[in-house]
């Protein structure tokens, strides 16, 4: 539905005829895949590289300027989300200052250009949809011509607002060029963590907005764990109540839920919620009776709690009620169960569970115990109409699962990873990787050329295999981050992540990157006051 949506930007270089145009075009397609940003020009610091670029060195300069709907659009002052990206990108070109009241457009010189028209083709309800993972995110454009679809708008207009510079006079310019973009992966995260440290609605919002210069279009939200219970649920608020660090200054309400969901869709961000279980859930357990459990000590409890009770029919329902709200108040068609690092002591330690392994038949092995739970959590999220992620651990542990459920890679080294990716993909499983990506992990000096150089389809396999990886995510664990230094910690490093997952395999030249990523880095700190501006405006809209 929403790839229908077509999405047209047409720039009007009113001194130019059509016939450039076409020309232009001819030659990028003869040179297909070989046409790359830096040959072009001294101005280009395009981040992440696109598929084709084409720079002459023919500018303009943006006078007067506007971006409006095209005549012929058929999405036009109605469709927010458009109004919003143009309000946002003009700002970020030029500055919120300047812009006082409608500007006029006026006959211009030669080498000046006034507009940027918008061109939609498909039905304006589009504009109410959310990006998914099959949303169309590529784009051509020639000239001063972009042609994107729908989501994409918001990469031809942050490709486009990469493209202006300042000439030696100070006036805004851009470059004739020709592009012609779409990513090499559908799935392209960011980890954040608001468990180990409570983030603030506002760094999640800029964390967003940085993601959109960077062409990111997943945040996944590792949003509780065993630390801190921030999410406040209208079916459960004793979860947040109780496993809140602060039951009011700590928790993310409804309306603030919404709006980063929102703030996302206006980006082309999805939001996938991670509700991490049966492991990582101490923090659940303090507003939640019965759902953890009692680890005994000799015949005793100990008082300490372990994973989510798996033999309690409790459980499960209430794990029925937690999910069907997640499935309405999170939009995504994916929701991430976690399964990571369950921990057995409690498990083995507790007598009404070992009598539960005895009937079951599982002797001492508590896989089959997490298995059973795991299998059970999915029959449920399934009944919501919801596909799920997991961390790699549930296939690890051979639970039986959907067709369609993401396998998310994060454990080991190299070789062990790519062994875990080709396992995957030969079991016929789509998968991400997230291993090399741990931003969390710091040293010394330029990490990210680590970073940069993983390849998530670099595994023994066939072509087949390789078509399984949808992406990947760059993961910044919150144990010692927190709303102080996120943003260093995370940019520009998860530029190299978002750069890998983006531009095509043989972009990997370190030096040119470097250049490109300096000037981006420049890029990102200065609009890092705007970040906050605009935050902070939509902040008090709401
Ligand atoms: N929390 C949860 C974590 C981690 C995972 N799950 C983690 C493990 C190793 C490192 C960093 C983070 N903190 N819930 C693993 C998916 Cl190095």
């Amino acid at each position: 539905m929403i790839t229908a949506l077509k999405f047209t930007l047409l720039l009007l270089a009113l001194a130019f005829a059509q016939g450039l145009h076409y020309n232009y075009i001819d030659e990028l397609d003869k040179e297909a895949g070989t046409v790359r940003a830096v040959q072009a020009s001294q101005y280009v610091s395009l981040w992440p590289l696109p598929q084709k670029v084409k720079i002459l060195d023919l500018s303009f300069k943006l006078t007067s300027f506007n971006i409006v709907d095209a005549k012929e659009s058929s999405a036009g002052s109605s469709c927010s989300l458009l109004q919003d990206a143009y309000r946002r990108y003009y700002e970020y070109m030029f500055g919120i200052a300047k812009r006082q009241g409608p500007r006029k457009s006026r006959l211009t010189g030669p080498s000046e250009l006034t507009e940027l028209q918008v061109w939609i083709t498909s039905p304006d309800s589009e504009c109410d949809g959310y990006p998914s993972v099959t949303s169309d995110e590529s784009c051509e454009s020639l000239l001063f011509l972009i042609d994107c679809v729908y989501f994409a708008s918001f990469l031809g207009l942050e490709t486009f607002s990469q493209l202006v510079y300042e000439d030696q006079y100070g006036a805004k310019s851009i470059n004739s060029t020709a592009i012609s973009d779409f990513p090499r992966f559908a799935h392209r995260g960011i980890l954040l963590d608001s468990s180990r440290h409570f983030l603030p609605l506002k760094v999640i919002l800029a964390n967003l907005e940085t993601m959109a210069m960077n062409k990111f279009n997943v945040f996944h939200w590792h949003i509780v764990d065993d630390q801190s219970f921030p999410y406040l649920s209208r079916t459960f608020p004793q979860l947040s109540q109780q496993g809140a660090y602060h039951p009011y200054t700590h928790v993310y309400t409804p309306a603030d839920v919404k709006m980063v969901i929102e703030f996302g869709r206006l980006r082309g961000i999805r939001v996938v919620p991670e509700f991490d279980t049966p492991g990582h859930t101490q923090s659940w357990g303090k507003g939640q009776k019965d759902l953890l459990t009692p680890c005994y000590s000799g015949s005793k409890p100990s008082g300490s709690f372990g994973p989510v009770n798996p033999i309690l029919n409790t459980t499960y329902d209430f794990m029925s009620q937690f999910f069907k709200e997640i499935s309405t108040v999170f939009p995504d068609a994916y929701v991430h169960l976690g399964g990571d690092e369950v921990d057995f002591t409690c498990w083995k330690s507790n007598p009404d569970i070992q009598k539960f392994m005895d009937q079951q038949g599982y002797g001492q092995d508590y896989k089959k115990l997490e298995s059973f739970y795991i299998q059970k959590l999915l029959d449920i999220v399934t009944t919501t109409h919801k596909g799920y992620m997991i961390w790699q651990e549930v296939f690890d542990n051979g639970v039986k699962l959907k067709p369609d459920t993401l396998i998310h890679v994060w454990k080991g080294n190299q070789e062990q990873y790519q062994s875990e990716m080709a396992n995957v993909t030969s079991a016929g499983y789509k998968t991400l990787l997230s291993t090399p990506w741990y931003l969390n992990r710091i040293s010394y000096g330029q990490d990210w050329h680590g970073h940069y150089k993983a390849d998530p389809q670099d595994f023994n396999g066939t072509e087949e295999q390789k078509k399984l990886v949808i992406g990947g995510e760059a993961c910044l664990w919150g144990e010692y981050v927190d709303a102080t230094n996120l943003t260093p910690r995370l940019w520009p490093r998860a530029s190299a992540v978002a750069e890998r997952l983006w531009s095509a395999k043989d972009v990997t030249d370190i030096n040119d990157a470097f250049n490109r990523l300096s000037v981006h880095r420049c890029r990102m700190v200065a609009h890092c006051y705007d970040i906050l501006c605009i935050c902070i405006s939509f902040y008090d809209k709401l």
